[in-house]
């Protein structure tokens, strides 16, 4: 005997040759916070509750694998001055841009930043997102990162957060002229303590110009690896450092923002099983013109997740769906591709896939149900209230608020 039973809708299991995994009329069983049965309506069984849909479509809950969620303060003022002209990278050599946010994020409690974040989560939770990723990354020093880490984790009611590490995102003020001490501070001191308290399941960087270089970024890799953390990479963002090929020889999970990847990089990917984590917001918001090699990507059969990368400097975004009609618009992904890449690519590129991502018997009972006629809709409205419910861990959200 189930708990639910879900009737009169249509189930986007994302698995399978149909379009979106489509099951026309289906089913859905859910027992113990988990997917008892996916399929056609005449296969289903018993169930203490039967909740019809009223022909809605259900889609696994949104997976958002890529954020900055946790921050204090915002950056309007250096967007304004982007919008006089000043670049992204302008604005980081001259001491603004990520350090700005490092500055307020050290000043902010603990329960500061768990209630700003709270509020972003809140507007994902509203257009569907199950699952979030959250980085640290604007303390950049051992106590305010785990501050965040710590923060992050309190985020997780009617929401799975998976934390990573990224240390290695800016270098520090008061590291200005020591780069080698700070790379030595991340993997002697913190990367150490943040495994052995468990406050992260992976380590990213930001290997770039502007940030760390490919031999600083591998020493991270493999400390990180030592200390039996996965890794992700932001990778050929603003310029070409073969970011990606060093992210796929450490088995990353991910590769990110991959605007000016390599034919290289995209190929030992592809031998690594790692993933594109494409952030179209952030493209959007900094008016970059070189886009992420989709075509060569899908070739190579990397697969591609869309994340929304809510961050203060270049994508203050909260909207999965927007992030999906971006990836459409600007990037030429299919609809199908982009919500693909907001569930069972995004699962992957946080090696949840067992767990989440795909409407399977056996995974959890994490669900969007939206009054659309089709999924491409999904990804074709822009604001609209799409939403009806959303299930996470086998609980309505509907039935929690009645
Ligand atoms: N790339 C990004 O897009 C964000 N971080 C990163 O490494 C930007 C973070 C910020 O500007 O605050
Ligand atoms: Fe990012």
């Amino acid at each position: 005997m189930w708990d639910v039973l879900l009737t009169d809708c249509n189930a986007a299991t994302m698995v399978g040759v149909a379009p979106y995994g489509a099951i026309p009329d289906a089913a859905i069983g859910i027992a113990q916070g988990k997917l008892a049965y996916v399929g056609p309506r005449a296969g289903a069984g018993p169930a203490h509750t039967v909740r019809p849909l009223d022909g809605a479509w259900v889609t696994p809950g949104l997976v958002d694998c890529h954020t900055h969620l946790v921050f204090a303060g915002n950056r309007a003022g250096e967007w304004e001055m982007r919008r006089k002209g000043a670049s992204y990278e302008d604005i980081a050599r001259a001491g603004g841009g990520i350090v700005s946010t490092v500055k307020a994020t050290r000043a902010a409690s603990e329960d500061a930043l768990v209630e700003s974040a709270s509020r972003r989560a809140r507007a994902m939770r509203a257009q569907g997102t199950t699952t979030v990723e959250v980085k640290s990354g604007y303390g950049l020093d051992l106590a305010t990162e785990t501050r965040m880490l710590r923060a992050a984790g309190r985020l997780g009611e009617g929401l799975r957060v998976a934390r990573t590490f990224l240390g290695a995102h800016a270098l520090p003020p008061e590291f200005k002229d020591d780069r080698a001490g700070y790379v030595d501070l991340v993997c002697e001191t913190m990367i150490p303590a943040i495994a052995r308290e468990k406050l992260a399941d992976a380590v990213d960087a930001f290997c770039e110009g502007i940030a760390f270089t490919p031999a600083e970024t591998e020493r991270v890799f493999a400390t990180a690896k030592a200390h039996g953390l996965r890794v992700k990479l932001h990778a050929e963002q603003l310029s070409d450092c073969g970011g990606a090929a060093l992210a796929a020889k450490y088995n990353a999970l991910s590769a990110d923002h991959l605007e000016h990847a390599s034919e290289a990089g995209i190929a030992a990917m592809a031998r690594a099983g790692t993933a594109a984590v494409l952030l179209p917001v952030a493209f959007y918001f900094l008016r970059e013109t070189k886009k992420p090699p989709v075509a060569a990507l899908r070739v190579a059969g990397v697969p591609i997740a869309i994340a929304t990368d809510c961050n203060p400097g270049t994508s203050p975004a909260a909207s999965p769906l927007m992030a999906m009609n971006m990836a459409c618009t600007l990037f030429d992904m299919t609809p199908q591709e982009a919500l693909a890449g907001m569930t069972r690519n995004a699962a992957k590129a946080l090696g949840l896939e067992d767990e989440i991502g795909t409407l399977e018997a056996g995974k959890a009972a994490d669900l969007a149900i939206w009054r659309v006629c089709d999924p491409c809709e999904l990804a074709y409205w822009i604001g609209a209230d799409l939403l009806a419910d959303r299930y996470f861990q086998g609980r309505s959200d509907n039935e929690i608020a009645s």
